[in-house]
């Protein structure tokens, strides 16, 4: 069975792509298996080694917005693309805007070892 960490890996870690073209979201968002029923509407994927973002749990802890988790903070700005639901668009036909920024990133960890298990935002 696929843990939360793993599912992590699957829905959110892409560290060897640099370069992102505009059709990345629908390509990937099917790839990685993102799209459920209804359309997820906002997934990110992170361009940066594996390494960094597991190094995100051990530091940098900021409050959650939802209270019963910790949140933590990358340290520097990371490569990341967002994926954005189109207007409109209907499961199964879930479409994509692809958005490449660089940002702090907020995730969730859990577990021993202590591991990113969610993406909570950017800022
Ligand atoms: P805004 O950029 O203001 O439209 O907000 C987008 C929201 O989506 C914000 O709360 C962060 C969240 N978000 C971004 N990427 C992901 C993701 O991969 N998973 C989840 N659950 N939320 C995300
Ligand atoms: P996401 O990273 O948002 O694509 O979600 C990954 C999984 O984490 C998904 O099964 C939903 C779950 N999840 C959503 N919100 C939270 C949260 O606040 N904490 C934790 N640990 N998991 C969450």
């Amino acid at each position: 069975k696929e843990t939360q960490a793993d599912e992590f890996l699957r829905q959110h870690m892409d560290p060897d792509t640099s370069k992102v073209t505009a059709s990345y979201c629908n390509t990937m968002m099917k790839l990685r298996n993102v799209m459920g029923e209804p359309c997820k509407p906002v997934n990110t994927f992170i361009h940066e080694p594996l390494r960094d973002v597991q190094a995100i749990c051990l530091k940098g802890d900021v409050p959650c917005k939802n209270t019963k988790s910790d949140c933590h903070q990358s340290s520097s700005k990371m490569r990341i693309t967002d994926c954005r639901l189109k207007k409109g668009s209907i499961y199964p036909q879930c479409d994509y805007e692809t958005q490449q920024k660089r940002k702090y990133i907020i995730v969730t960890c859990e577990g021993n070892p202590y591991v990113p298990v969610h993406f909570v935002g950017s800022v």
